[in-house]
């Protein structure tokens, strides 16, 4: 046997064995995994299907008729699942490629962007100093307010501070309703008492895009001029990435994924993201999707009943942060993190709000309930799995 094939087997055997509690992660269906294995990995396709570029070939390379009727169904399908006319680009390999891509589209290097610090629970690529973001744009950030929750007031603030050219929304741990209605109307007051002043509106909604699907979570649809979104969190689809946009950037958006910033789109995927859209157009996701949130509602109260500080006291979506700066201040989320590594429970160090150590350490976890509710649990066996975890933590004092 291939070394290969062994190691995939114990990597099955790890996932069908541990608590999954990872929040950007989850379990595909069986169809999503044949569509990602399929032979359409053989198939080059650079460039669009034909329908996007008025009939006239929009593909480098022949033999694309099929791959091109596979890459339209998506974008049509993805469009169902959230109501939307929207022109969408189905290409992106990854959430990172989506938002380089996003902002290739509308900004010139050096632009100003306004957005949520990785440490208060913004995204790598929203403007780390490490990332392409952080390289290429200039980046500034708004703040939390002491609780956690988002400051709108700082948005109106730094908005007025430093005009940036594109407002970014979205977070990759923030465990609380994201506003887009309010940071629309912050881009609409600066633009009527400045009609030279348009910035863009841009939200990442990676992590809550199955919530938004499902209308658990506001949709920024109709407020947002792009939206990028990951594939594989809460959609539960195969590891990608998505670029919404209103149709008169459909153009820029396009080319700043092919050929400005990728070469041929990875059609086996695209065939799983058509899948995964499938799925999420059912009854079935809806209601999987509401567990989802009601099962991390329960799991957040036990921790705080436990004794246990959550970052803004609770969820309204399918994660939450807990903070150990002042319940166990000797505690990293590295070392929390380890330990149940080793009694197979699943989760990430998280930096928290007004973090004091580095992210490799960082103070908090984070905790998402939606890959074990794809697998069954139920609000009992995620209240199980926290007093577990208290009772792993315990040992560790
Ligand atoms: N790295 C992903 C996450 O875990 O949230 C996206 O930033």
């Amino acid at each position: 046997m291939s070394k290969v094939f062994d190691l995939i087997e114990k990597e099955q055997n790890r996932q069908n064995t541990t608590i999954e509690l990872i929040a950007s992660e989850n379990f595909v269906s069986p169809d999503v995994m044949r569509a990602v294995g399929s032979c359409l990995t053989n198939k080059y396709s650079e460039g669009y299907p034909s329908v996007r570029t008025s009939g006239n070939t929009g593909r480098y390379y022949g033999g694309c008729h099929i791959v091109d009727e596979i890459e339209e169904y998506c974008c049509d399908k993805w469009r169902e699942v959230f109501h939307t006319d929207y022109h969408v680009n189905v290409q992106p390999h990854s959430g990172s490629s989506a938002n380089l891509a996003a902002y290739m589209s509308v900004l010139q290097m050096g632009d100003t962007i306004l957005a949520m610090d990785l440490n208060n629970g913004g995204h790598l690529t929203h403007g780390s100093p490490v990332n392409f973001s952080g390289k290429l744009f200039n980046m500034v950030f708004y703040n939390v307010t002491a609780d956690g929750y988002i400051d709108y007031d700082d948005i109106a603030a730094k908005t007025e501070q430093f005009r940036p050219a594109l407002i970014l929304a979205g977070a990759s741990a923030y465990s609380r309703i994201i506003e887009f209605d309010r940071i629309a109307k912050i881009i609409a007051d600066a633009n009527a008492k400045d009609p030279d002043y348009h910035p863009y509106f841009m939200v990442d909604m990676a992590h809550i895009a199955g919530l938004i699907a499902a209308g658990v979570h506001p949709s920024p649809f109709g407020l947002a001029d792009i939206i990028t979104t990951t594939t594989h969190k809460t959609l539960r689809g195969p590891r990608g990435g998505m670029i919404f946009c209103k149709k008169e950037l459909a153009k820029k958006v396009d080319s700043a994924i092919f050929p400005c910033t990728q070469g041929g789109a990875l059609q086996h995927v695209i065939a799983g993201k058509a899948v995964a859209a499938e799925e999420a157009c059912t009854e079935e996701y809806r209601d999987y999707i509401f567990r989802v949130r009601d099962n991390c509602r329960a799991m957040c109260d036990e921790f705080i009943r436990m004794g246990y500080e959550v970052v803004t006291g609770g969820t309204d979506n399918h994660l939450f942060l807990v903070d150990f700066s002042r319940t166990h201040p000797h505690l990293t989320g590295k070392a929390v993190q380890d330990e149940l590594d080793r009694h197979g429970i699943t989760l990430n160090k998280n930096c928290v709000p007004g973090e004091k150590r580095s992210p490799m350490k960082a103070s908090g976890v984070r905790i998402g309930t939606a890959p074990m509710t794809t697998k069954g649990f139920t609000e009992e066996d995620f209240i199980k799995t926290a007093h577990k975890i208290d009772e792993v933590i315990r040992g560790m004092e």
